[in-house]
């Protein structure tokens, strides 16, 4: 069974907490964004809430609000810094679902026509 609970040493945590480097893209009150260090796409953002979350389904709903607003603001900001003709956005709960960092993100990536992702 799955452990279901928060543990604030994933990485991502100890990016928040400026105890590991990333290539931050945008920040806000509630959310942090930077480049996903194995990019399945050039641009490959990663979102996430600064609320301890370790998937969709723990989240509050204030916390999945202010994501998602954040995914929309870093969503038209790499679209237009990579002038992507579309995106693709997917997010992963517990290893079973392929999540592998256990704090709450969404994967952004801006497309182009006939270029497909790698994986
Ligand atoms: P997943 O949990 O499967 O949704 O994917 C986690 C993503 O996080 C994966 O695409 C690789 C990325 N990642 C893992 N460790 C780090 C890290 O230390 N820094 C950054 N920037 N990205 C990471």
């Amino acid at each position: 069974m799955a452990d279901t609970a928060y543990d604030p040493n994933n990485v991502f945590g100890k990016i928040l907490r400026g105890e590991m480097p990333a290539h931050k893209v945008y920040e806000d009150e509630h959310v942090l964004a930077f480049m996903d260090v194995m990019p399945q796409g050039e641009g490959h953002t990663l979102v996430i809430p600064k609320a301890p979350s370790r998937g969709l389904l723990d989240a509050e709903p204030e916390t999945l609000a202010t994501l998602m607003r954040g995914v929309q603001t870093v969503a038209r900001g790499v679209k237009a810094a990579f002038a992507a003709d579309g995106l693709t956005i997917f997010q992963f709960n517990e290893a079973a679902g392929g999540q592998t960092v256990f704090h709450l993100h969404v994967h952004v990536i801006p497309r182009k026509d006939g270029v497909p992702l790698k994986r």
